[in-house]
């Protein structure tokens, strides 16, 4: 397949250590793929679907143990304990080399090596990257090709260099005790052992394209952040493309893939979703801030997705699309979860594999998916999906969007005042926790640019490059925002419909953006007048608007001490600027 030597001589190293029975390279072609699909079939690790309702799905569910990104047990291993900073795990290179070695050594015997070569951005693209997973597994190997691009055409595309990423997945025995994800960010190196579950073993999505590659950003001159990309397009043609970044399970691909509200679609508002995850950004020719989506897919949250919330995410699950963790409807041979309608299916299996009567098992308060069930659905069959998704340049960014679930504090959406203040802005995220990693839900912590769990370096490091990345940019850096769509009532309830009604928080970022509108001056920045943002045609009253616009300078007051209390733990390596914007943010609450 190949005659790069870097890579041969790894794989060599790799066959010599895991001791496969048989080695298959992953070419990319349909014919290969299907006869994998057959086989996981036959030996149960997938189940095909209905072949006329979902053609081309599949389900699959992973042990009862392996259900979600596992923090604990995630490190950085770079050479020097403080350049993973205080928010990452760490082991010394040679101790987590000799210890993954030592639980990995000949665990493909009996088994197959597949090696995949995949791109994350299309191939090609100056701003792609290569890498290549060997696994033990043909679901990782079938996710991976509807979330990278994969094959021979990587392998082309890279020659002879050097610059890919190597990674190393393992089933081992699926044992929560030896769970290990580690990443070597200064060997360009990922070693991944006792999961099979999407974030923990797709190994070019959080573990390359945001750890990896947020460390190698750090070294070129750019950016990986855990962010949407859509362009809003106003009725002349206009296009505006934003970046948002909300902790997992925050609203990302939901918000990518928004349909107007009738008032905007009336009018011609159209929303392209060009990514769902992962941004990578760089600064283009033109002294802009350019934005790619390095995946080829979308790895979305089942639960909560219906034709009402988010009906283009739904519309792209009904082909070729592979489900984890979610009901199995065995009636139609389909797929349920929560929130899909309010049927459960009567005769079905519920994620765990139990035969059940659905109705009662979920009338006893059961879930019949589990909470962080997933899908894995190619970005082609997306209908609002971009014309720019492809390209290999991008699209320029005028807005990035930080948010998260906040009850309280936060208000529906607010601007920095300038670009060192939108950094601080993102540095002191705080959202409550959900299902899409281990541990308890529903806590609020901080998540700084929502890449708490992602960021391969120092934290104190990453926020530095921030503030380079803006002094490059100057005055054509893209306007920061913050937006909080989870505000509830005194009875727990949301205040804000969100989903497609957040356009009309959208709209006002845009007009702020091209200067033409106004806005209050709060504490905190600047917050919009209630006028100015768009409530026609939706049952919402003025008042409870000026409600979640609020900026309460007591809760502020509390929230300034707990930021100070978040900046000691990263000590002299906390820049400068956000002591300072945080000495600002006490002055106005006084
Ligand atoms: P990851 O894939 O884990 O990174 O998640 P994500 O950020 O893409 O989150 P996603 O869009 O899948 O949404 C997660 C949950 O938030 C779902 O249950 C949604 O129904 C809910 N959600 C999304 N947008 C809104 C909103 O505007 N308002 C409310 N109330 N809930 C929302
Ligand atoms: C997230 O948790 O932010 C995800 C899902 O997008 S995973 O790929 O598991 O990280
Ligand atoms: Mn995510």
């Amino acid at each position: 397949m190949t005659n790069n030597k870097t890579i041969l001589a790894w794989l060599d190293e790799m066959t010599k250590l895991m001791q496969p029975d048989k080695t298959v390279w992953i070419d990319g072609s349909e014919a290969q793929l299907e006869a994998l699909r057959k086989e996981a079939c036959e030996s149960g690790e997938i189940i095909k679907l209905n072949e006329e309702k979902l053609p081309g799905c599949y389900l699959h569910r992973t042990a009862v143990n392996d259900v979600a990104r596992v923090e604990d047990r995630t490190f950085i291993c770079s050479k020097d304990e403080k350049d993973a900073g205080p928010t990452n795990h760490w082991l010394a290179p040679e101790k987590a080399y000799d210890l993954l070695y030592k639980i990995a050594r000949g665990r493909y015997a009996g088994r197959t090596m597949y090696i995949i070569p995949y791109s994350m951005g299309p191939v090609g693209s100056e701003f792609s990257k290569a890498g290549i997973e060997i696994t033990d597994s043909i679901y990782v190997v079938l996710n991976m090709n509807v979330m990278t691009r994969i094959g021979t055409s990587v392998l082309e595309a890279l020659g002879d260099s050097n610059d890919w990423v190597r990674g190393l997945h393992a089933k081992c025995d699926i044992d929560e005790e030896k769970r290990y994800i580690c990443h070597f960010p200064e060997d360009n190196t990922i070693i991944s052992v006792n999961s099979g579950y999407g974030g923990n073993v797709l190994l070019g999505k959080k573990c390359f394209a945001l750890r990896i590659a947020s460390y190698q950003g750090k070294n070129e001159g750019w950016m990986a952040e855990h962010m949407l990309i859509l362009g809003i397009e106003a009725p002349d043609g206009k296009i505006t493309y934003i970046c948002a970044a909300f902790p997992s399970a925050c609203g990302k691909t939901n918000l990518a893939m928004l349909i107007p509200p009738e008032i905007y679609k009336s009018k011609g508002y159209k929303v392209w979703c060009v990514g769902d995850d992962i941004s990578w950004l760089r600064i283009g020719p033109d002294g802009r801030l350019w934005a790619i989506n390095p995946e080829n897919g979308f790895f979305g949250v089942a639960p909560g997705t219906n034709v009402k919330s988010n009906p283009n995410a739904l519309e792209s699950t009904k082909k070729n699309t592979i489900f984890t963790n979610v009901a199995h409807n065995l009636a139609d041979n389909t797929v349920w979860w929560e929130g899909l309608d309010k049927n459960p299916p009567e005769d079905a299996v519920e994620w765990k594999g139990s035969h059940v009567n659905g109705k009662e098992f979920s009338a006893e308060g059961n879930k019949l998916a589990h909470p962080n069930s997933r899908f894995t659905a190619p970005a082609v069959n997306c209908p609002c999906i971009s014309s720019e998704f492809d390209s290999g340049n991008g699209v320029p960014i005028s807005a990035i969007v930080f948010g998260g679930r906040r009850a309280k504090t936060a208000p529906l959406v607010y601007q920095s005042r300038s670009w060192n203040h939108g950094v601080f802005v993102g540095s002191i995220m705080a959202s409550e926790t959900t299902a899409a990693a281990a541990g308890a839900v529903g806590v609020v912590r901080r998540d700084p640019m929502a890449m708490l769990p992602f960021c391969g370096y120092h934290m104190g490091d990453y926020w530095k490059h921030w503030f380079e990345m803006g002094a490059n940019l100057g005055e054509k850096a893209p306007k920061i925002f913050n937006v909080n769509w989870f505000r509830t009532d005194d009875e727990g309830n949301f205040i804000w419909p969100g989903f497609g009604d957040n356009l009309r928080v959208l709209d006002w970022i845009v007009k702020r953006c091209e200067g033409g509108t106004e806005a209050k001056e709060t504490a905190i920045g600047y917050v919009p007048f209630a006028d100015d943002i768009n409530i026609e045609g939706l049952d919402f009253s003025k008042e409870a608007l000026e409600g979640i616009l609020e900026v309460d300078t007591g809760l502020w007051a509390t929230e300034a001490n707990g930021i100070a209390e978040f900046y000691t733990k990263f000590g002299d390596r906390l820049p400068a600027q956000l002591n300072a914007e945080l000495e600002t943010l006490k002055g106005n609450l006084n």
